[in-house]
């Protein structure tokens, strides 16, 4: 067994769909992990996470129009960045990194919602050495609810496309959680606020 293997979950996601409520939710999440480990948690998100990080993410959600291609090889552009620069870094001091959106949005956005070969997200996985996050937390809405969350808010390029986008996109989370169903913890997201947020806490006892 690798010594990987033996450390405890420190690499942390959150996924969802855009209004799924994830990020209301991260401060419980890091509260949570800040008291299991005292050398601390870094929060961080993707796209950004570093300064290039950042400029990558305003081109990928306010740039007009970019082919899916060109979208995919930015969001990884700024993910080796991302994992160079502070992911690692972070986790090899025994840090955990708590993660808002990461790898598995690429599978359900550029994947699943755009179409792309899913070859292809592996490939660039395993030729970038993209670690897995040891535990993903899936904030798990029906379109409908995340659209009337986002209701009354400007949307950005990603959030712009229409419904039938975002059930590809749901559809993708899915099929990633039934294959990684021990890193895969998924939280019934439509209800109230307190009721994800016991949601949370069931979910993550034990494993942190
Ligand atoms: N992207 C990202 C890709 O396409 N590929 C990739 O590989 C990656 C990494 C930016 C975009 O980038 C795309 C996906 C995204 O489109 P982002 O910055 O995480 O990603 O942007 P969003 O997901 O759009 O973040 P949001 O803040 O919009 O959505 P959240 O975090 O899901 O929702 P949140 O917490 O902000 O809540 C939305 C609203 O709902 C309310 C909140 O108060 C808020 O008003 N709310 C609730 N209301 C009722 N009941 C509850 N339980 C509620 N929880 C929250």
């Amino acid at each position: 067994m690798s010594s990987i293997a033996l450390r405890p979950p420190l690499f942390l996601s959150l996924e969802g769909l855009d209004g799924s409520g994830k990020t209301t939710q991260i401060d419980r999440v890091v509260d949570l992990c800040e008291r299991h480990n005292p050398r601390g948690v870094v929060v961080t998100r993707e796209p950004g996470g570093t300064e290039v990080g950042e400029r990558i993410r305003h081109i990928l959600l306010e740039h007009a129009s970019l082919h899916a291609q060109t979208e995919l090889l930015l969001i990884f552009a700024a993910r080796i960045q991302h994992v160079k620069a502070v992911i690692a870094p972070a986790l090899a001091v025994g840090k955990t990194v708590v993660c808002d959106r990461y790898l598995d949005a690429t599978y359900a956005y550029q994947g699943y919602g755009r179409g792309l070969e899913i070859s292809l997200i592996d490939a660039l996985t395993h030729l970038f050495d993209i670690p897995l996050p040891d535990i993903t937390l899936y904030f798990d809405v029906p379109v409908a609810v995340a659209l009337a969350r986002r209701a009354g808010r400007t949307a950005d390029r990603i959030e712009a496309e229409g419904g039938e986008f975002f059930e590809r996109v749901r559809q993708g989370y899915h099929k990633r959680a039934q294959d990684e169903p021990k890193r895969f913890l998924v939280i019934p997201a439509a209800a109230s606020l307190a009721a994800v947020g016991t949601a949370v806490e069931a979910a993550l006892a034990g494993r942190l």
